[in-house]
């Protein structure tokens, strides 16, 4: 029986990645680095989960012999830090828009007391802004975890912050679901024991997605039905609680 729906952040509740390339590439410039992250690089640096992780794996695979002016933690940390200024202005212009169907079913969830964790591995006030500038104000208090970030040390596809929430919200697997949009959410969420429903996303395309339930392009809206990619609607158009009640008994 369906108790909690465990949503990922970026790519899934809101297609933020371009948002969080160009807030890595402008905070290059300003740090006077000839550093630039295209489309194409950003889709391969993504396999590392975790903004700092992602900006050590770029220096240890593209800048070897990198000079740092000061440490290695402290010169990532800073620069990282930049980034997330960025970032958190553009999520306070407001213009980040929701993916097809996330709000709808986070207030189906609502309305049938579904418990909502949000698991996610961007820095957590990314989550808190972007959730109260494009959800709704109030939203953070309409879940019952928020787990992000640091609160794990090993990011997905690690399990860790699946079992993190678990743990705290003394959760059994089987009454979970997740939604993610990459193969390292869905890893992540799979080896803790949950079955998940992938939202493809513009980072996302081709990645194996054997593992899940459902795979789709968007959860969808009456006049926006969803496409599978895998698995069943059930004969509907869109992903709707009664569905995932569904796959979760399943
Ligand atoms: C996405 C990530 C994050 C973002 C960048 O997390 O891996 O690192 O790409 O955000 P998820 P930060 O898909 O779990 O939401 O720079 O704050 O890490």
């Amino acid at each position: 029986m369906l108790s909690t729906l465990l949503f990922d952040v970026d790519g899934t509740i809101a297609q933020t990645e371009e948002e969080h390339r160009n807030s890595f590439n402008t905070a290059f410039q300003k740090a006077g680095l000839n550093w630039f992250w295209s489309k194409s690089l950003y889709s391969k640096l993504l396999k590392i989960t975790g903004g700092r992780e992602r900006i050590e794996f770029y220096i240890d695979k593209f800048c070897p012999g990198f000079d740092f002016p000061t440490n290695k933690s402290t010169f990532i940390a800073e620069l990282h830090e930049i980034k997330t200024k960025n970032y958190q202005k553009k999520l306070k212009t407001g213009k980040i828009e929701l993916r097809p169907g996330m709000k709808r079913l986070i207030q189906e969830a609502r309305d049938n007391e579904i418990q909502l964790g949000i698991v996610t591995t961007t820095t957590p006030k990314n989550v808190t802004t972007l959730l109260q500038q494009s959800l709704d104000v109030n939203s953070l208090e309409w879940f019952d975890i928020i787990a992000a970030g640091d609160v794990v040390c090993n990011k997905k596809p690690a399990p860790d912050i699946y079992h993190y929430v678990i743990k705290n919200l003394n959760l059994n697997p089987n009454s979970c679901l997740a939604i993610e949009d990459t193969q390292n959410g869905l890893l992540s969420a799979h080896y803790a024991g949950i079955k998940t429903i992938v939202t493809v996303s513009q980072y996302s395309k081709n990645q194996d997605f054997s593992r899940a339930e459902l795979v789709v392009n968007h959860l969808g809206e009456p006049n926006h039905p969803s496409r599978v990619i895998h698995g069943t609607l059930n004969c509907k158009s869109i992903v709707d609680l009664k569905l995932l009640m569904e796959i979760c008994k399943n």
